[in-house]
């Protein structure tokens, strides 16, 4: 009989900051590449040429240096263990095939120990514009490029170190925690000589938002400051009411370098801000017109 591809094996569901989606506790899995099917190849390539379409001129130049630098073709979906000759050699990354979304404190273990979850299995063709969960591609066209960057790679080192830290202090922290990793390593902009880039993984694989996170007047473009992305909440299941900008991945680094503790005690008491707030101490770059902008709660 034809070999029966794999199935992700779905958990359980929790509500998480994502939505009611499944969250596995299992852990690491191995990469079952001979089982990908045609169809997974097609939509592999079928989003990355997208993406090397739309993202010239838009993502940071690293990101695509390093999307080759991978060998990363749209032929074939990538072997990890070949990205992870790469990468180990670099910055010290591995990537670890898991069966998607994780449990915080599980998701910062690894990034503490410098390995990124890529999720083995692809979208179907019918979701191919928009899946709620991180599936290979948004993983690993979106996350891993800039895991060559060493400064970037060290940010996410830290991050995920500052993360198992914030699940011992209270869930506050990692709300805080949460809401920085969102505005930056999801959806985050940065200034680059020629003008703004994408540098965040959720924009970096979403062909539409690539475009939209850049040029269209409804969203606040901000300057990035550490306390007040850590208040602000955000969307989940659409377009972002703000981006956030930083000038370089250095002082994204020096911004989370010291021991956050005592930024959680100050802004525990502190209400949050609503995703689509512009207040008067912000960096505006664009205070948006709010068209199309989404009613009801953010996260
Ligand atoms: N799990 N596999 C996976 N990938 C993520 O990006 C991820 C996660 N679990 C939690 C999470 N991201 C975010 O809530 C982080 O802020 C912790
Ligand atoms: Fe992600």
């Amino acid at each position: 009989t034809p070999f029966e591809p794999l199935q992700p094996r779905r958990i359980e569901h929790q509500q998480t900051d994502r939505g009611y989606v499944p969250v596995y506790t299992t852990d690491v899995v191995e990469q079952p590449w001979s089982t990908y099917s045609r169809t997974d190849n097609e939509v592999w390539a079928t989003l990355f040429r997208r993406q090397r379409e739309v993202l010239p001129g838009r993502a940071c130049r690293e990101l695509l240096e390093n999307t080759e630098r991978f060998g990363m073709r749209p032929d074939r979906i990538p072997r990890f263990e070949d990205l992870n000759k790469v990468l180990r050699a670099a910055t010290g990354w591995e990537v670890v095939g898991v069966e998607g979304l994780l449990p915080e404190a599980v998701f910062f273990e690894h990034l503490s120990k410098r390995r990124f979850p890529v999720t083995w299995w692809i979208r179907k063709p019918e979701q191919l514009d928009y899946i709620s969960e991180p599936d290979l591609f948004h993983d690993l066209f979106g996350h891993v490029p800039l895991l060559l960057n060493p400064v970037f790679a060290d940010y996410v080192h830290a991050y995920g170190c500052g993360g198992v830290k914030a699940s011992r202090i209270g869930p506050e922290a990692l709300t805080n925690l949460t809401r920085l990793y969102w505005y930056t390593v999801e959806f985050g902009l940065i200034r680059a000589n020629e003008g703004l880039r994408i540098y965040g993984a959720g924009i970096v694989s979403s062909k539409s938002e690539s475009i939209y996170s850049l040029e269209s007047p409804a969203p606040n473009r901000i300057g990035f400051d550490l306390e007040r992305v850590m208040r602000t909440r955000y969307r989940i299941d659409t377009y972002q009411k703000t981006y956030f900008i930083i000038d370089s991945f250095e002082s994204l680094f020096e911004a989370t370098r010291p021991d956050l503790t005592p930024v959680y005690a100050k802004l525990r008491p502190l209400p949050p801000f609503a995703a689509g707030d512009v207040l008067p101490s912000d960096r505006v770059d664009q205070r948006g017109t709010g068209e199309g902008w989404a009613t009801g709660a953010d996260f």
